[in-house]
């Protein structure tokens, strides 16, 4: 199996199920992260890092606060991401490389807000984009308007290295979020955790106290620190 070539390979058949951007990452530095169960890693030698993106004219829509049609097209991205990792998953397992799919947005710790893997640090180390002031991961293309899974797995493939901060001196997610807690703090390569980023609390209670609780909606969901961010803006929306 000649590695490069069988990568590009991946990587067209994923973009060819309908996802936007793919990369892969290494496991070895990504040991450091958190996992549930710890032992997730094990066995794997790459994580692919998989990103929808949501159409820019969806965000214009939202003003300070998640609204239905943001919902809706929320949820259909998770179920198009779950399918993207689960078909990716079993294409890597028919080439005879073992592949476990993790769940676009499933929460398995609720008192530490934690999964079994993030997807923002997969798609950092797979060249996808940087973490942002936000906290979220930005990408070039798209900005913040990308949702993430991950497939680990055993496949040779080639990895991809992280991509440069672009942030710079831009506040706009900082001055745009409802909860105020975004802190504008700068890293060139990732926060050490949320708090450095973030007055955490802040931005998990607005999202499970008052966002999730509004008629139609029931979700874990803002969007207004996505919208603010200038990478991916549409340019009628400028
Ligand atoms: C729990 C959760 C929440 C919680 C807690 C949020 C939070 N800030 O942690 C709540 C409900 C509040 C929430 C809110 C939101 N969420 Co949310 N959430 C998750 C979920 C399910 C788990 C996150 C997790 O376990 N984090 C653990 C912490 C420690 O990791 P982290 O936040 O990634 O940050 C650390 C690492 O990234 C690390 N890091 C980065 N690079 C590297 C590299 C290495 C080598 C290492 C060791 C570490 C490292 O540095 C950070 C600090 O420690 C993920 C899905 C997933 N499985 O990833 C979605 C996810 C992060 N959410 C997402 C989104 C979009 C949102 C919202 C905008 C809501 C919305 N959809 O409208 C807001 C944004 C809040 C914000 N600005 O941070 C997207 C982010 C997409 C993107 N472009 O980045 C995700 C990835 C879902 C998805 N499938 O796309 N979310």
């Amino acid at each position: 199996m000649r590695t490069k070539p069988y990568t590009r390979q991946i990587k067209t058949r994923i973009r060819e199920l309908g996802a936007d951007l793919a990369g892969v990452a290494d496991i070895e530095p990504l040991q450091a992260l958190e996992t549930n169960p710890t032992d997730l890693l094990q066995g794997f030698t790459r994580a692919v890092s998989i990103a929808v993106h949501l159409p820019a004219a969806v965000f214009e829509t939202i003003s300070d606060k998640p609204n239905p049609l943001y919902n809706a097209t929320y949820q259909t991205a998770n179920r198009m991401l779950d399918e993207l990792a689960l078909r990716t998953a079993n294409s890597l397992e028919k080439d005879g490389y073992s592949s476990l799919p993790v769940p676009a947005s499933q929460i398995l710790d609720q008192e530490k807000w934690l999964a079994a893997i993030s997807h923002k640090a997969v798609a950092r180390m797979a060249g996808l984009g940087w973490q942002g002031k936000n906290l979220l991961l930005i990408t070039p293309e798209y900005g913040s308007r990308v949702r993430l899974v991950t497939v680990l797995t055993e496949a040779p493939l080639a990895v991809d290295g992280p991509v440069k901060n672009r942030c710079g001196t831009c506040t706009q997610c900082r001055d745009a979020c409802p909860a105020r807690a975004i802190k504008g703090a700068s890293t060139t390569d990732h926060y050490q955790d949320r708090e450095e980023a973030l007055h955490f609390s802040r931005c998990a209670e607005k999202l499970s106290a008052e966002f999730a609780r509004m008629t139609d909606i029931g979700n874990y969901i803002c969007g207004v620190c996505i919208k603010a961010c200038p990478f991916g803006r549409s340019t009628a929306s400028r």
